[in-house]
């Protein structure tokens, strides 16, 4: 049976790095601190009581899935700004891009008797359009419950992001994302994954935060689940990670849909609308990333 690393929460980045790139994915132990843990479960148990199983094989018909988390979940907003994922997120993505953003948010509660979710690439949502040389995410699942082989951790294929597109796992590589509820998986676009089988009486519930280039159209709409008039209560940094900010030197600009003769603003940068100014951040954050990556390479 395949197997998945564990590190702990104090980490470098260059040792998630590694096993980044040698598995594509690796579980960080224990990173929420209880209070966190209970607040998210708090904040997100009304939305999935009321939730709606999945359509299709693929969403599953026993699963409920929730999403706009930045809107709906303080604790979520918390968990999108970790500090160590962020840090994990530039380093992992920063060769491809001169900025991140937040792609995609979504609490996935699998239910008794789901079965196996086909296992799949994430970057499949780009059809097959992007070369594998980029990497085009960087994904979070939190462990909101504990995740067991039981009870439909996560699956994951150690090391399938360098196989052939067609080549299909067989039981033995298959590894379970077995976690302590506070845990976090971190996974590449590239690799093999699907949501376990639960045979268990009880929900298995994760919260889904995926990272993207800058340049790259997020899965989630983000201007649509979170718009301006709830975006415009968030800090800055949360904001400009959300989609708020310029993900190249004019990518994402926008002019106010004014009248003629009316005041408003041309060719300027999503910060405007708060009215702040842009961010240093993603030269900043990038500079880090790129630094790090000299050091460890
Ligand atoms: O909930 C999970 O464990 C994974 C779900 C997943 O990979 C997906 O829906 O794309
Ligand atoms: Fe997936």
């Amino acid at each position: 049976m395949a197997q998945l690393a564990h590190l702990p929460a104090d980490s470098d980045i260059a040792a998630i790095q590694a096993l980044l790139d040698r598995d594509g994915a690796v579980i960080i132990d224990d990173v929420m601190t209880p209070a966190l843990l209970a607040q998210l479960r708090a904040e997100l148990a009304p939305f999935i009581a009321q939730g709606n199983a999945g359509r299709d094989e693929f969403s599953g018909f026993r699963t409920r899935r929730i999403g706009a988390l930045m809107a709906r979940s303080a604790a979520c907003r918390d968990l999108a700004l970790d500090p160590l994922v962020n840090a994990a997120c530039a380093a992992w993505l920063g060769p491809y891009c001169d900025g991140y953003q937040l792609h995609f948010t979504q609490a996935t509660s699998i239910g008794a008797g789901e079965t196996p979710q086909m296992l799949h690439r994430d970057r499949g949502v780009w059809g097959g359009h992007i070369s594998r040389k980029i990497e085009t995410q960087f994904s979070t699942i939190w462990a909101v419950t504990d995740f067991t082989a039981a009870n439909g951790a996560t699956r994951v294929v150690p090391g399938s992001q360098r196989w052939a597109a067609g080549r299909e796992a067989e039981p033995h590589e298959i590894a379970a994302a077995e976690m302590t509820a506070g845990s976090v998986l971190l996974y590449t676009g590239s690799v093999l994954h699907g949501g376990g089988p639960n045979e268990t009486n009880a929900f298995r519930t994760g919260v889904l935060l995926h990272y993207t280039l800058g340049w790259l159209r997020q899965e989630e709409n983000q201007y649509l689940s979170c718009p301006p008039e709830i975006a415009r209560d968030f800090s800055p940094e949360l904001r400009a990670l959300i989609g708020y900010s310029k993900g190249g030197y004019t990518l994402g600009f926008f002019s106010t849909p004014n009248g003629p003769g009316e005041p408003g603003l041309e060719t300027a940068p999503p910060e405007m609308l708060f009215g702040e100014k842009p961010l240093p951040k993603f030269d900043q954050r990038f500079v880090s990333a790129r630094e790090l990556i000299q050091q460890t390479s």
